[in-house]
C-alpha cells in the first residue's frame, strides 16, 4: 500500500479536507479515490504507468483523483486550471497522457483536443459521493505499486524554451515529504489552508502531501483573496500557513488598510499560528520584518525547486535569519561548486548541487536534458548561486538572466520570446525579470516593430493570454529601434534590464 493511504487508513475519522462549505474525512477520501481508481482500471486493462493528466479545481475532487491515478497506478499530470488550451495541449502531448480528468467548467476549454486525441475523458463531478455503491474489499481490486514507479510529472521552465516534465517517483515523494514533516514537525493536530496553485510543488508536496500524510487537516481555497484568507484564518482554527513572499505582500497591504483595532485582533489570532513559512522566491528583509510586526510571526524562509521539492530550510526551532534560506534539510545532500563542478571553499560563493532521495528521476522523455542537468557523479545542478555565511545558505541569483521568478512562479524569457515573435507586428523581441517590490520580478519585453505606429500594448497583450497563462504576461513593454547587442551580435540582457530600470 502507498505509504499515505496507509497513514490515512490510521485516523479514518478525522477531518481530512475542508473545501466549498464542506467538510470530507480521511475515511471518506480513502473510500472516494479508492473506488475511482477501479474505475480507471476497469475501463483500462492496464494503466500502469500511463500518463493520466487531471484539470479538478483545488479541494476533495483534486485530491481523490490524485490519490486515485496513484492507487490505479498512473501517472499523476496536474494541468493548470487557468492555462489556455495551447498550454495545456503541450502538457498532454507531451505526456502522452492517455487518460483526463476534469472538473466540468474546464469541459469546454479542452474539447477541441478531446474531439482530435479521442482521449479517455472522465468528469469528476459525475462522481460524487461514490463510495456507497462501492465493493467491500476494494484493495483487492488494486495493483501493489512499487515505490519506484513514476508518480508525478509537474511541468517547469527553464533555459530551454519549453518547459520540461520533471518525473517523480513515489519514492521521491515520500522523501520529499517525510524531510519536511520531520523538520518542521508536523502533527495531526496541524490545520492548514491551500492557497496555492496545484500543479506546482509549493501546493502538491508542501500544503497537500505533508498536511494529509501527517494526518492534519487541510482547507482548499478556490480563488486566492487576503479577506477569504483571515476569515478562514478565524473560522477553521488555522495554525500552519504557507505561501509565497507576493502573498505575504497582498495580505500585508491588505491589513495596513484595516483599522487598529482589527489590525490587533488579527495580529493576535496569528500569534498563535504554529508555523509560517515562506518560499518559491527570495523573501525581502523588509517583508520578513512587517510581517513579524504586523503578526507577531516569524517567517521560516526555505529553498525548494521543482527538481527536488524542499532541501534547505531556516531550523523550526533555531534562528531564522533573515535574508538567509538555512541549511540542509535532513536526507539531503548539499555542495557548493565552480564551473568545473569542485567543491569552493567555505565562504565562497558557488552553484547549489543536490543530491538525495528527494532528487527527480528525470525530465520526461528528454535524456539528454537529464543527464545535462547532472554533474558526473549524479547530482543535480540547480543552477541557484549560493554561498554560507555563519553556517546558513544565503541565494545570491541565477546562472541564468533569462529565468524569472514572477510571483513564487518560474517563467522563461525565452519561452515568452518565442510567443511574442508569432505575433505579426513582431520582428524581435528581448523578455527579462526587472526588481518589483510585490511580484519579486516583473515580467518585461523590449520589442521591435515592422512599423511603430502599428504598436498597441493592449492588442499584443489581449493575443498573448490566448496562447500563454497571464502570469507570463509582460507587464511593461519598450519599444526600440533595435536591441542592445555585444560583438558577436548576441542581445545584452542585462542592458535591456537598465532601459527599464532607468525608465
Ligand atoms: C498576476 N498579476 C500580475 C502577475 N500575476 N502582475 C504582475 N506580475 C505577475 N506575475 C496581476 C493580474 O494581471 C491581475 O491584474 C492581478 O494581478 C490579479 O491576477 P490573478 O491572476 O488573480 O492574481 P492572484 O490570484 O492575486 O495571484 C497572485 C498569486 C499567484 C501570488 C496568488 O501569482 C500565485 O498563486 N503564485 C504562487 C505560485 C507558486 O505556487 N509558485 C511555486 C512554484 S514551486 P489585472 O490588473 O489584470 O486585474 C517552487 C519551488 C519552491 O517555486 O521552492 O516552492
Ligand atoms: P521552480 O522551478 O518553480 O520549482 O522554482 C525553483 C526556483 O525558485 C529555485 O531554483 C530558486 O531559484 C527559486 N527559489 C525557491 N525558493 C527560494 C528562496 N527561498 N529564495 C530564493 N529563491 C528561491
Amino acid at each position: 500500500m502507498l505509504p499515505i493511504i496507509e497513514q490515512a487508513n490510521k485516523q479514518l475519522n478525522k477531518i481530512a479536507i475542508y473545501a466549498d462549505g464542506k467538510t470530507f474525512t480521511y475515511e471518506h477520501l480513502i473510500n472516494e479515490s479508492q473506488t475511482f481508481a477501479i474505475r480507471l482500471i476497469n475501463n483500462k486493462n492496464d494503466i500502469s504507468e500511463a500518463r493520466v493528466a487531471f484539470m479538478v479545481n483545488p479541494g476533495f475532487n483534486y485530491v481523490k483523483s490524485l490519490w486515485a491515478i496513484w492507487q490505479a497506478g498512473g501517472v499523476a499530470v496536474p494541468l493548470c486550471i487557468t492555462h489556455p488550451l495551447p498550454s495545456l495541449e503541450y502538457v498532454l502531448e507531451d505526456t502522452g497522457a492517455s487518460i483526463l480528468i476534469l472538473s466540468r467548467e474546464y469541459e469546454s476549454v479542452l474539447q477541441p483536443y478531446i474531439d482530435q486525441s479521442g482521449i479517455t475523458c472522465y468528469i469528476i463531478d459525475d462522481f460524487e459521493n461514490d463510495f456507497n455503491e462501492s465493493n467491500q474489499n476494494k484493495t483487492a481490486h488494486l495493483p501493489n505499486i512499487d515505490l519506484a514507479r513514476m508518480a508525478l510529472i509537474l511541468y517547469t521552465s527553464g533555459t530551454t524554451n519549453k518547459p520540461k516534465g520533471v518525473v517523480t517517483t513515489h519514492q521521491n515523494i515520500q522523501a520529499q515529504v517525510t524531510t519536511l514533516i520531520t523538520a518542521w514537525e508536523w502533527t495531526s493536530n496541524d490545520n492548514t489552508i491551500c492557497v496555492l496553485p496545484l500543479h506546482h510543488v509549493h501546493g502538491i508536496i508542501n500544503v497537500v502531501s505533508c498536511s494529509l500524510c501527517a494526518g492534519a487537516s487541510c482547507t482548499f481555497v478556490n480563488q486566492f483573496s487576503p479577506k477569504t484568507i483571515f476569515e478562514l484564518f478565524e473560522t477553521n482554527s488555522i495554525n500552519v500557513f504557507m505561501a509565497v513572499p507576493t502573498i505575504y505582500f497582498k495580505l500585508m497591504t491588505y491589513l495596513e488598510a484595516l483599522s487598529q483595532q482589527e489590525q490587533l485582533r488579527l495580529k493576535q489570532l496569528m500569534s498563535s499560528f504554529r508555523l509560517m513559512v515562506c518560499g518559491s522566491a527570495a523573501l525581502p528583509i523588509s517583508v520578513m520584518e512587517k510581517w513579524e510586526q504586523l503578526s507577531g510571526q516569524r517567517l521560516l524562509e526555505r529553498y525548494g525547486m521543482t527538481e527536488l521539492a524542499m532541501a534547505i530550510s531556516n531550523p523550526y526551532h533555531g534562528e531564522r535569519k533573515a535574508g538567509y534560506v538555512g541549511i540542509p534539510l535532513p536526507g539531503v545532500n548539499i555542495k557548493l561548486v565552480n564551473e568545473l563542478y569542485e567543491e569552493v571553499s567555505l565562504g565562497e560563493p558557488g552553484e547549489i548541487i543536490v543530491n538525495g532521495k528527494n532528487v527527480f528521476k528525470e525530465y520526461w522523455n528528454k535524456p539528454e536534458a537529464t543527464a545535462e542537468s547532472f554533474t558526473n557523479v549524479g547530482w543535480f545542478k540547480t543552477g541557484d548561486i549560493a554561498i554560507i555565511e555563519d553556517g546558513y545558505y544565503r541565494i545570491m541569483g541565477r546562472n541564468s538572466v533569462d529565468i524569472i521568478k514572477s510571483g513564487g512562479y518560474k517563467i522563461s524569457a525565452l519561452e515568452i520570446e518565442e510567443v511574442l515573435r508569432e505575433y505579426e507586428l513582431i520582428v524581435d523581441c528581448a523578455v527579462v525579470g526587472i526588481h518589483d517590490d510585490e511580484w519579486g520580478e516583473l515580467i518585461v519585453a523590449a520589442i521591435v516593430c515592422k512599423d511603430e505606429n502599428d504598436f498597441n500594448e493592449k492588442k499584443i497583450s489581449d493575443w498573448f493570454v490566448q496562447k500563454m497563462a497571464s502570469y507570463k504576461k509582460p507587464r511593461r513593454y519598450l519599444l526600440l529601434s533595435d536591441l542592445p547587442r555585444n560583438a558577436m551580435g548576441k542581445v545584452v540582457k542585462n542592458e535591456v534590464k537598465k532601459l527599464f530600470e532607468n525608465k
